[in-house]
């Protein structure tokens, strides 16, 4: 039986702690992450002949290396390479929530989404195209409400299908346009992308480039995220690189 590791992501208040309960009931851990006072919650749920382990990462609003929490979650994504993410997002807060997600999307895991208080968003009159949101995310989307208990049996489907294409952890650049191991809405589509425009992509491609051919980074760390990050100046992109 094989088990996988899934990270779950979100901002404070998108329901998060919820989502996490719903999937997993009782089957809960609690610890700290190491060397910190920060609590780290873990549960399993078994699907299909899986076992999946979810990992609670800091309610977030971005992933800078500022915060302690920010790292904390950062960290984990980039060391322990989760098969999947998870990134719960409130439907009624798209454009704020979406800011993490993009930078989740840099990190080159992939990514499902539980579009979350939809039942608010609905109330709102908000009418949100999943099928083009999941196309330019290059995400599955699963709609939920969580504190209905909504949308469970299709989120575990979509970890699932997400973890068995898995081929979005294999190249960070557009290496998977072809390769047709995609599965739903992400197929062929290639990876997850923001255009910066034309007076960073300049800079940003050939920093990424470089990254890229540097074995022993790109061995580590998804090129493109690097690349974004040393030009936003983070000290710990700096460090990643510097220690090489
Ligand atoms: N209306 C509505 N409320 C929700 C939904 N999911 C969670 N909540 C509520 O939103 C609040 C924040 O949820 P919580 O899981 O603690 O968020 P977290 O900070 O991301 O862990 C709680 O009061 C939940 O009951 C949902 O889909 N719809
Ligand atoms: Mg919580």
């Amino acid at each position: 039986m094989k088990e996988i590791i899934v990270a779950v992501a979100g901002q404070p208040n998108s329901g998060k702690s919820t989502i996490f309960n719903m999937l997993t009931g009782a089957r809960q851990h609690v610890a700290n992450y190491p060397g910190v006072t920060v609590e780290k919650r873990t549960g399993k749920y078994s699907y299909k002949g899986n076992t999946v382990t979810l990992v609670d990462l800091p309610g977030t609003y971005s992933l800078t290396s500022y915060s302690q929490e920010e790292r904390i979650a950062r960290d984990f994504l980039l060391h322990e390479r989760p098969a999947v993410v998870l990134d719960i997002v409130d439907a009624a807060n798209l454009e704020r929530n979406l800011y993490l997600t993009f930078q989740l999307g840099e990190m080159g895991i992939p990514l499902v989404i539980a579009l979350n208080m939809m039942d608010v968003a609905e109330g709102r009159g908000l009418k949100i195209d999943t099928f083009k949101l999941s196309e330019l995310l290059r995400a599955t989307i699963v709609a939920t409400v969580g504190k209905k208990g909504k949308g469970g049996k299709e989120l575990k489907e979509a970890i699932l299908n997400t973890y068995k294409g898995g081929h979005f952890r294999m190249g960070y650049g557009d290496a998977c346009e072809s390769c047709g191991a995609c599965l739903g809405i992400s197929r062929e589509k290639g990876h997850f992308r923001v255009d910066y425009g034309e007076k960073l992509e300049p800079i940003l491609r050939p920093l990424e480039k470089m990254l890229s051919e540097d074995p022993k980074i790109s061995a580590r760390y998804p090129a493109r995220w690097l690349a974004i990050k040393l030009m936003e100046n983070d000290s710990e992109a700096h460090r990643l690189v510097g220690l090489l």
